[in-house]
């Protein structure tokens, strides 16, 4: 526990704000909306969001929301940095399988959307200026937590998506394609943002919207990487 302490705040002091080209957060202020700042997303309204205990790791904080029957729910934070290399990894949980869709935009002209959809078969969906790619998903179980990753391999010039189960690491889905956006020239990204309509709670963690992933910030992922498997063996 002590580590997972230490690890939470290192994470913590590498929080810095968008404008510096490094979106982060791990809720463990207990503050949903500072540090970084967040708002209410558009076209939602209410209080179906708040920063509580996570369901299954003791003494950790994460960010909970839900929709209504009428509307989304969900924050947005400003941004700003290149398009070109961006890294993007979240963990999130859904209390119940029969009911999830968590959406994530990283906005700016060539937007991209992610999105976990139940409606009539489970996919991974990624919808890049429009166009939807997607895979399908085995069945989501009831409160346990996934890693999603979707970045820009600019080496291989491909936008790549992968979900990973927490737990065990074991691959849940991936898929990969060309990007229609040329993102090397294209202006910057302005906005992220998490929303959902179904109306059981779902929760995330451990935001993180880089450029290309520094040193810093892959030690610091090693380092939650080897606190959690310590954490879950002890
Ligand atoms: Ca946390
Ligand atoms: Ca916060």
């Amino acid at each position: 526990m002590q580590r997972l302490s230490v690890l939470a705040t290192l994470f913590s002091l590498l929080i810095v704000s968008a404008a510096d080209g490094v979106l982060l957060d791990d809720f463990e202020d207990g503050n949903y909306t500072s540090n970084p700042t967040w708002s209410f997303a558009p076209y939602t309204s209410g209080s179906q969001v708040l920063v509580t205990d996570d369901p299954v790791r003791p003494g950790n904080h994460v960010h909970a929301y839900r929709g209504t029957v009428d509307g989304h729910r969900g924050l947005d934070t400003s941004v700003d940095m290149p398009w070109a290399g961006f890294d993007f990894t979240t963990e999130y949980m859904a209390s119940s399988a029969a009911d999830f869709n968590p959406r994530f935009n990283i906005d700016g002209d060539g937007q991209i959307r992610i999105e976990l959809r139940n409606y009539h078969s489970m996919q991974f969906q990624i919808t890049e200026a429009g166009v939807t790619h997607s895979v399908s998903l085995a069945d989501i179980p009831d409160n346990d937590w996934w890693s999603i990753h979707v970045w820009h391999a600019q080496g291989a010039g491909l936008i790549r998506g992968e979900i990973h189960r927490v737990a065990d690491n074991s691959l849940v889905a991936s898929l990969s394609f060309e990007p229609l956006v040329d993102y090397v020239s294209h202006a910057p990204i302005s906005h992220f943002r998490m929303v959902t309509q179904e109306t059981q709670w779902q929760y995330v963690d451990n935001i993180c919207l880089t450029p290309e992933p520094s040193t810093a910030l892959l030690l610091v992922a090693g380092l939650f990487i080897v606190g959690r498997r310590h954490h879950v063996a002890g």
